[in-house]
């Protein structure tokens, strides 16, 4: 019986998975479950990163408790977040959110100076102002105190692995979201790197996922009464992780991994880094075995879960099931928005948020909260089968349906309109995807699989996967017009 122990943090929550292999399948056991509540600092929104390493140890302690001594660990979290080290190795401040407004313009102004085909050209990612290179860029043009001084920077994962094994490295999925790492000569790009003022002496070696990033170090063994356990460079971005996780049988599938981002697309053995791709904004992110991950953020659920917090603040509380029961419950198709606009990246008042877009629009603005979410999932379905088709046209492929993994697949109301809104099935699990990519990369490093593609098959044997078969096809094909045509998505 073989065990590791997955690390995942995602933007609201992390979590310590056991995972056991048994008789042929996964079995997995949440250990402990912690939240994780960004901190707002005068200007800045910040991550306690301190506190996510206090519950990684609490982890570590649990599983100690319940007597299990983890073969191997692994950490994955959010992507393009970074800590900054001091010359002695400890940590300088605490890492901005990437939906921080520090960064703000910097993504324009890059493109301007540098051009985005040059920058494009050079990293095969997508423009999102939250890029490492966009944080930087206005750190090192701020003149930052924290960067004159730092020796090192770590991305999330790397950092909570850092303080685990005392060995400062990268890993090359988690590597490729900065956009400053250079997929074609397999480096950080010297000459992006310039252009910002920040010297390629921060950045540390790059490990491909599956590599062993250390043990955990005599320090951390006395303070928890541990033992050496070896940790994992696995697939550290999350969405990377989730990927692996997809359980598919053949090699050409879709996915979209589905929680506070909603992330859809294609795994490829080499980068689209076409005009087309640029023009379209997909992002060509690294995956696991010298994949790419071909594909597009969605805003998500990220609208939905700020939506709730704001009723909350003027004391209308609803859970998730019931906010999904009253979008069930509202008018069909009545008003649509583009989730990606950008009034919806930062934190605030979605519903006013959305009422402003939906006036802009020459729509009529949706009031209640059920025509409000009804809203929000139709327009996400909606984004979904435009991605989809865009992401069949660039990678030259026909997908059968779409595998949806992550949190999200436990909106079936979300999943059935995802269906139905692209006309071909949704087979969605297992929700735990990032958390279950984690695993299997120990587990395939560890020699406990052959590959890949027997991790899917375990994965797929072990976990249920859900089929939403497409209805009401002409009544969805007619609204994706409006969708298409208020969104300006067909212009
Ligand atoms: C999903 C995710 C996305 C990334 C966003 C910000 O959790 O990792 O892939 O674009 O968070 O880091």
């Amino acid at each position: 019986m073989s065990n590791a122990l997955a690390f995942d943090l995602g933007a609201s929550s992390g979590r310590a998975i056991l995972g056991r292999l048994q008789d042929g399948k996964i079995v997995t056991e949440e250990l402990h479950r912690f939240p994780n509540d960004p901190v707002q600092v005068g200007e800045r929104l910040q991550w306690d990163l301190l506190r996510l390493y206090h519950e990684i140890k609490q982890g570590l302690l649990k599983a100690k408790h319940a007597g299990v001594e983890p073969a191997s660990i692994g950490i994955d979290s959010w992507a393009v977040d970074y800590g900054l080290l001091a010359r002695d190795g400890s940590l300088l401040g605490n890492p901005n959110h990437y939906r921080d407004r520090a960064s703000e313009g910097m993504m324009e102004k890059l493109g301007e100076e540098l051009g985005e085909a040059e920058i494009f050209a050079r990293t095969g990612i997508q423009f999102l102002p939250f890029n490492t290179i966009y944080q930087l860029a206005a750190q090192s043009r701020a003149g930052s105190p924290l960067l004159e001084s730092a020796s090192h920077l770590l991305m999330i994962p790397d950092l909570l692995r850092y303080f685990l094994t005392g060995e400062r490295y990268h890993e090359f999925s988690n590597a490729t979201t900065t956009q400053l790492y250079n997929p074609v000569s397999a480096q950080w790009d010297g000459a992006l790197l310039g252009h910002i003022g920040v010297s390629e002496t921060l950045f540390s070696p790059v490990l491909k996922p599956g590599a062993i990033a250390g043990v955990v170090q005599p320090s951390v063994r006395e303070e928890l009464g541990i033992g050496p356990i070896p940790v994992y460079a696995i697939a550290e971005h999350d969405t990377a992780s989730a990927v692996v996780a997809v359980p598919a049988l053949e090699r050409s599938f879709a996915y979209l991994s589905c929680g506070t981002w909603s992330l859809l697309g294609t795994e490829i053995d080499r980068p689209v880094m076409t005009d087309e791709a640029r023009k379209l904004n997909f992002t060509n992110e690294g995956g696991f075995g010298d994949t790419y991950r071909l594909l597009k953020n969605i805003m998500g659920l990220w609208i939905l879960q700020e939506s709730r917090r704001a009723w909350e603040r003027e004391g209308k509380q609803f859970t998730f099931p019931e906010l999904v029961q009253l979008a069930g419950e509202a008018p069909a198709f009545a008003a649509f928005v583009d989730p990606d606009d950008p009034s919806f990246m930062a934190p605030g008042d979605m519903p006013a948020r959305i009422r402003q877009y939906c006036e802009r629009t020459g729509q009529e603005a949706p009031q209640s909260p059920g025509a409000i979410v009804r809203c929000i999932l139709e327009s996400l379905a909606m984004k979904y089968r435009y991605v989809l088709e865009l992401t069949e046209r660039l990678s030259c492929q026909r997908f059968g349906g779409l595998h949806m993994v992550g949190g999200g697949i436990h909106n079936t109301l979300l999943c059935q309109w995802t269906a139905d809104a692209i006309g071909k099935p949704v087979w969605a699990g297992p929700s735990e995807g990032s958390a279950i990519g984690n695993l299997a990369v120990q587990w395939i490093a560890r020699g406990d699989f052959k590959d890949i593609w027997e991790a899917r098959s375990v994965i797929r044997e072990s976990f249920p996967v859900t089929t939403y078969e497409p209805g009401a096809s002409q009544a969805w094909e007619a609204a994706y017009e409006q969708f298409s045509h208020v969104t300006g998505l067909d212009r």
